[in-house]
């Protein structure tokens, strides 16, 4: 960088602005913004401060050179000049306002959310063109990385895997529906096989995505989808696993957040017998769904119309305290819509009916209601009016109405005391305990039925062997909000892990890159996250093991959890108390209520309130006993089939324990591994910003998200070897009419060949290949440079080069 070139320098909003540098400090630099909106920024708060007008200073690891024609956009990142975070920033913002949405950095696609359906980017020709072409080919797409995995698959005879992350509402599950019916169209067997691979993923989102303010379609739980391919490459079946259902979703939502989706769905759009049988009427009368939720009040004129056509009480209810119905989202449409992909995948009459009855028994025990019982004994009984509740949810969920009420009051424990072992006990609940016990019930319930529909929709797509398959992974990113608990624990611990993959992964590729194309050079260097890894798994000393044997303690608790957690890691790099923490959010809580992890993309405060809770996904005894002997053949077996995975339970005395941190630990080494025995491509998403709306581009949102999905430390990995390639074809083209006559006869690569050699460019900075020059960092800059900026030099440069052909 020198004086008077245009640099990046930091921006606020924009996450990057042009400027000039017009001082060199020893660790900052003074910049001039080139645009009038940052200059009239600096210039208020500058003039507030007594400063010069119109500079600032900034870090100078935070300034990066900027390419010199701003305008300019290319299909895959490494063809730039210059590679650095504000180029990769700009670059995506320039196609993202031509409405290109996707990106290359080498081989990973940068697929930004558009918001809105841009036009012919996924029909059936767009499928079509994408056939057969190796990736780069045609403009960067989902179905160019779809394909790449297929013909890496024939070609490589090895399964593939494509891996796709991001934020909330960053086109995760979009992409990976887009590459599925990529697959299942292209290759397909032209049977039905095809159909339903695409057709599952409707069921799955009504039990497992919810609206939050993030995205009104969030998928709640992480999937990785295989498409299984016989020896000819042809689809033979599929298959689904999920990993780590939100589960307090279904008892609580956030401010502005619904339930899974299928509770609305059936209230909305249930044919009348249906709604009968199953006791429902409006979501408003359910407390599982009508707390969170914004209330939606229609306009004028939609209440005359209602005021002259009232019929029903509820509609009454409705203009006083507005509705649950949510504008946006269509629940009755889309009730019949899941309802014809069901029929797709095959699930006949009394197989809907099962779930629907299932979670309908779910909403009515949310309905039940307790208060303090009047007698001495300290504990608590129904309210009058959930009697209809639990005769309701009894009926549907198969149970005796007395053993639910006992078993929602009371709670049998085994006791020890004077020394008659095994003494089965009853103890009444309080009223918070019976909420509780409802509320644990309820979640039980609901996770085993989303796990039924996960194994219901494998059995559609069935296959006796395959040969090889691709799998679409697609699983939250890394999250860090205000206050972060078990669940964000969970998810970033699975992002480290799969940083630490696609490390991996990039790194050879950049090796294989480098010698197929004959360059000799071994090292790339980069940081690798075991350290943290390590923290969260290891066998006894790490986090996960360390909250097992909080659960197994017979009085867990969280303040003595995460005590231990400090105590075992005091000077660990990666863990730090809250107090230490610079953010003023954290200062606030105390040492033994949370720890700040430093991930790869950032430190992460947990606050640890009900780790030890969520951790524990076993039912109590008597709660587990009633729900196991239910009369309803449906019920059982969703208890049943769970029950016999007993290697994550742990019974030790008296205390049933299933650890949920340590299940998740077990799925998530065993994808690694899957993952690790195939091919691989990544989709990196992007979310353009918080109001989920189309052709807004907040740069320093998206900034960050690049830095989250570890984007910045691949363009530092890159930097690390040669980063900028040209092919051949490029260079001469570029630089041929700079050259005498007679040289740009010269074949490309001699042509480059001959350029090198009369520049007397340093060995070190470039390497050719067999289509390309790599360039050292910085380096094709340099030479760029030369090429166009000084006469004089360029004329001795061509004097060397005759001298040099002849
Ligand atoms: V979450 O982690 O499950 O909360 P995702 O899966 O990353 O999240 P999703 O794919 O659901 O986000 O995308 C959110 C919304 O953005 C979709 O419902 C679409 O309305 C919109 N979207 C995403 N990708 C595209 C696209 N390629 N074209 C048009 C899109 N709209
Ligand atoms: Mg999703």
């Amino acid at each position: 960088m020198e004086d008077g070139k245009p640099v990046w320098a930091p921006h606020p909003t924009d996450g990057f602005q042009l400027g000039n540098i017009v001082d060199i400090g020893p660790d900052s630099l003074t910049i001039e913004p080139l645009n009038q909106k940052g200059k009239d920024r600096i210039a208020s708060t500058r003039l507030q401060n007594k400063m010069s007008p119109n500079t600032f200073l900034a870090a100078i690891n935070q300034v990066f050179p900027a390419e010199e024609d701003t305008l300019k956009h290319v299909e895959d990142n490494c063809s730039l000049m210059y590679l650095n975070e504000a180029t990769l920033l700009h670059n995506i913002k320039v196609r993202y306002s031509k409405d290109k949405i996707y990106t290359y950095v080498a081989n990973i696609l940068i697929a930004i959310n558009p918001y809105f359906d841009v036009p012919k980017l996924y029909t059936s020709e767009c499928i079509k063109k994408y056939h057969g072409r190796s990736l780069g080919t045609l403009p960067p797409h989902v179905y160019a990385i779809a394909d790449k995995a297929f013909r890496d698959m024939k070609v490589l005879k090895m399964s593939q895997s494509i891996i796709v992350s991001g934020e909330s509402g960053a086109g995760k599950t979009e992409n990976t529906k887009f590459v599925l019916r990529y697959l299942t169209e292209s290759y397909g067997s032209g049977q039905d096989i095809d159909e339903r691979i695409v057709e599952a993923n409707p069921l799955l989102e009504a039990f497992g995505n919810a609206k939050t303010v993030r995205n009104n379609n969030s998928s709640r739980f992480g999937k990785f989808v295989e498409i299984h391919f016989n020896e000819k490459h042809s689809v033979v079946g599929g298959f689904v696993s999920h990993y780590l259902l939100e589960k307090s979703r279904i008892c609580v939502q956030g401010q502005d957040e619904r339930n899974y989706h299928i509770f609305y769905r059936l209230c909305a759009g249930a044919p009348e017998e249906i709604r009968e049988k199953l006791y429902l009427t409006s979501p408003d009368n359910f407390r599982y769904l009508n707390r969170g939720c914004t209330r939606y009040f229609a306009s004028k004129d939609t209440d005359k119309q209602i005021l002259q056509n009232r019929k029903s009480p509820e509609e009454d209810e409705y203009l006083k305290h507005g509705s649950l119905k949510d504008p946006l989202l269509d629940d009755h449409g889309d009730f019949n819509r899941m309802c014809v992909a069901m029929k797709k995948i095959g699930l006949d009459d009394t197989e809907k009916l099962d779930l629907f009855r299932v979670v309908a028994g779910v909403l009515h025990l949310g309905n039940i209601d307790f208060e303090e019982a009047g007698s001495t004994s300290g504990g608590c009984t129904l309210k009058n009016k959930s009697s209809k509740s639990l005769e309701y949810c009894s009926a549907l969920l198969g149970l005796d109405e007395d053993d639910l009420r006992v078993s929602l009051t009371t709670r049998v424990m085994l006791t020890t005391a004077g020394g008659t072992k095994g003494t089965v006990i009853k103890v009444p609940l309080k009223v918070e305990q019976a909420n509780n016990a409802r509320d644990a019930l309820a979640k039980a319930v609901y996770s085993r039925l989303f796990d039924h529909v996960v194994n219901r929709v494998n059995q559609c797509f069935p296959f006796e062997s395959s040969s090889f398959f691709i799998g679409v992974l697609d699983i939250a990113g890394f999250e860090y909000f205000e206050h972060n608990s078990f669940e964000q624990f969970c998810i970033n611990y699975c992002n480290e892990k799969l940083q630490q993959f696609f490390n991996e992964r990039i790194l050879k590729e950049e090796q294989e890159l480098y010698q197929r194309e004959g360059l000799g050079v071994n090292e790339v260097h980069y940081v690798d996250n075991q350290d943290c890894i390590d923290l969260i798994e290891s066998k006894l000393v790490g986090i996960l093991d360390i909250l097992d044997e909080e659960n197994r303690l017979p009085q867990p608790s969280d303040q003595h959890f995460t005590s231990m957690v400090h105590q075992k890691h005091k000077n660990h790099f990666r863990l730090t108390i809250p107090r230490k923490s610079k953010l003023t959010v954290h200062r606030n809580i105390r040492d033994d209520e949370g720890f700040i992890i430093r991930h790869f993309a950032g430190a992460v405060c947990y606050e640890t309130t009900q780790f030890v809770e969520k951790n524990n996904d076993a039912l109590h005894m008597s709660l587990e006993s009633l729900i196991c002997e239910s009369k309803d053949k449906f019920v059982r077996e969703l208890f049943e089939s769970a029950n016999n995975h007993k290697d994550s339970k742990q019974k030790t005395g008296k205390l049933s324990f299933i650890s949920v941190g340590n299940k998740f630990k077990t799925q998530l080494n065993l994808l690694l591994e899957k993952l690790r025995s195939t091919g691989s491509s990544f989709i990196r998403c992007i979310k353009p910003n918080l109001k989920m709306t189309s052709h807004q581009f907040e740069g320093a949102q998206i900034l960050s998200q690049l830095q989250c999905s570890g984007m910045v430390s691949v363009l530092d990995l890159m930097q690390g070897g040669f980063p900028s390639r040209a092919s051949f074809h490029e260079l001469y083209n570029m630089y041929k009419k700079y050259m005498p006559e007679k040289m740009s006869r010269l074949d490309p690569r001699l042509f480059c060949k001959a350029l090198f050699k009369a520049l007397g460019l340093n060995e070190n900075d470039y390497k050719f290949g067999l289509t390309k020059v790599f360039f050292r960092p910085g380096k094709f800059a340099e030479f760029d440079q030369i090429m166009k900026s000084d006469p004089d030099h360029l004329a001795e440069l061509i004097k060397r080069v005759n001298h040099w052909l002849i």
